[in-house]
């Protein structure tokens, strides 16, 4: 693959701007499932356009999973923008679909799905309905998108692929039901089984980075190194990340292995919803995004013990100019990348304190479900508790309202 610095710069603009600064909003899967058929059909057509783009060029699914899984927070990012230029394409001629609305969609595994389905149902599908182009308005089943990746071709020779068994595999597997047999499959019940179990410990872990005092430093929640020189500092962002990907993969399941995980497509649901983390952290914890810190033993773009801040350059991801990086002050926003989440809608509120307040209502409707029940326990508690729930429903119909109010499609 040829060396080049693709510019991340997000998904475009809508056109024109909104004056208010809002930029669309990331959903999550099963709310954009339900909420938004058409967007939601756009997702999948997209995808599955992007999948099939040659794996020899550095754009197409297979050279961004295979080449930029080093650094998972960013590679939606580009995900994101790649999608959208496939989303084009399904949507012409008509205009009502809006393209340029469409945004990645995120799987948060912490927050409670009405339906039950702890590991969405229709990431585990192996066939899934859309309308094509081609199918005058009717559904139709195709090979679900969102359910694996053929590799096309399996390519052992090119260095990718050196180990057993993933060099044998024609596609993606989770807890594949044979580690040696060429002819292995998934065995979807394997991880719905696991994130049910898991459910409670992930729920709690978040509500504890958001909420605990501890937690309230970027070197604390963002990274597992400091827990083990520091005790008395627990959950990171990076140890929730990593039980996700081995409660979906299981036993050399493509996204229990580092170098294979972004083949299986719920890794970008999975990473989405890992930036969206970030986004509230930040928002509740506004000056803390950024360890100075040696570097210890450096990587292929850090040299050893060199000292890194925030106007380090994020090498290798290049800004609009193609030639300059990013940098983690440049990063900080969200909507510099024109998106971001219900929960980060910060040009809806006036203050910073009432935006915070509503964050932290977010957090406590979606991942603080013990504690909110003990406190309509209380009579002396009962009043705040039913007031801060009444808000946050309010906040939750906000958040989500700007993709439901979306103009009715044709
Ligand atoms: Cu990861």
């Amino acid at each position: 693959m040829a060396a080049t610095n693709h510019p991340v710069v997000g998904a475009p603009k809508p056109s024109p701007a909104p004056a208010d600064g809002s930029v669309p909003l990331r959903i999550e899967i099963r709310d954009l499932q339900s909420n938004n058929p058409d967007q939601w059909n756009l997702y999948l057509l997209a995808l599955n356009a992007f999948k099939k783009l040659d794996e020899k060029t550095d754009l197409s699914y297979y050279g961004i999973a295979g080449k930029i899984y080093l650094i998972c927070i960013w590679t939606p990012l580009t995900m994101s923008k790649v999608l959208q230029a496939s989303s084009q394409a399904p949507a012409k001629p008509s205009s009502s679909r809006q393209p340029r609305r469409f945004r990645i969609p995120y799987w948060d595994w912490a927050a409670a799905p009405a339906s039950g389905d702890y590991f969405p149902n229709s990431v585990g599908s192996p066939k899934i309905t859309v309308i094509t182009p081609q199918s005058n308005g009717k559904a139709v089943q195709i090979q679900n998108p969102l359910y694996s990746y053929n590799f096309r071709p399996l390519n052992p020779v090119s260095g990718d692929f050196v180990d057993l068994p993933f060099r044998t595999w024609p596609k993606a597997l989770r807890y594949p039901s044979s580690t040696t047999s060429v002819n292995a499959v998934s065995q979807e019940d394997q991880e719905l089984q696991a994130m049910t179990s898991q459910f409670g410990g992930l729920q709690g872990n978040v509500n504890l980075l958001m909420s605990d005092p501890n937690c309230k430093d970027f070197s604390a929640f963002s990274n597992h190194a400091r827990q083990q020189n520091e005790p008395g500092t627990f959950a990171s962002i990076e140890d929730i990340c990593k039980s996700i990907h081995v409660a979906v993969g299981g036993e050399l399941g493509h996204m229990s292995e580092l170098e294979y995980s972004a083949f299986d497509p719920v890794f970008w649901l999975h990473h989405v919803n890992v930036d969206r983390l970030f986004a509230v952290l930040q928002a509740l914890n506004p000056t803390s995004y950024t360890i100075n810190k040696r570097a210890g033993d450096g990587t292929f773009v850090i040299n050893r013990n060199s000292t890194k801040t925030a106007t380090t350059p994020l090498a290798p991801f290049a800004d609009a100019t193609g030639s300059r990086y990013w940098t983690s002050e440049g990063a900080r926003q969200t909507t510099s990348f024109n998106y971001a989440y219900p929960e980060t809608q910060r040009w809806k509120f006036n203050t910073d304190s009432d935006y915070q307040n509503s964050v932290r209502n977010y957090v406590q409707q979606l991942y603080g479900g013990i504690s909110n029940q003990f406190m309509v326990m209380s009579a002396a508690s009962a009043k705040p508790a039913a007031v801060a729930k009444a808000k946050t429903e309010e906040s939750l119909e906000e958040g989500l309202g700007q993709n439901v109010r979306e103009p009715p499609v044709a």
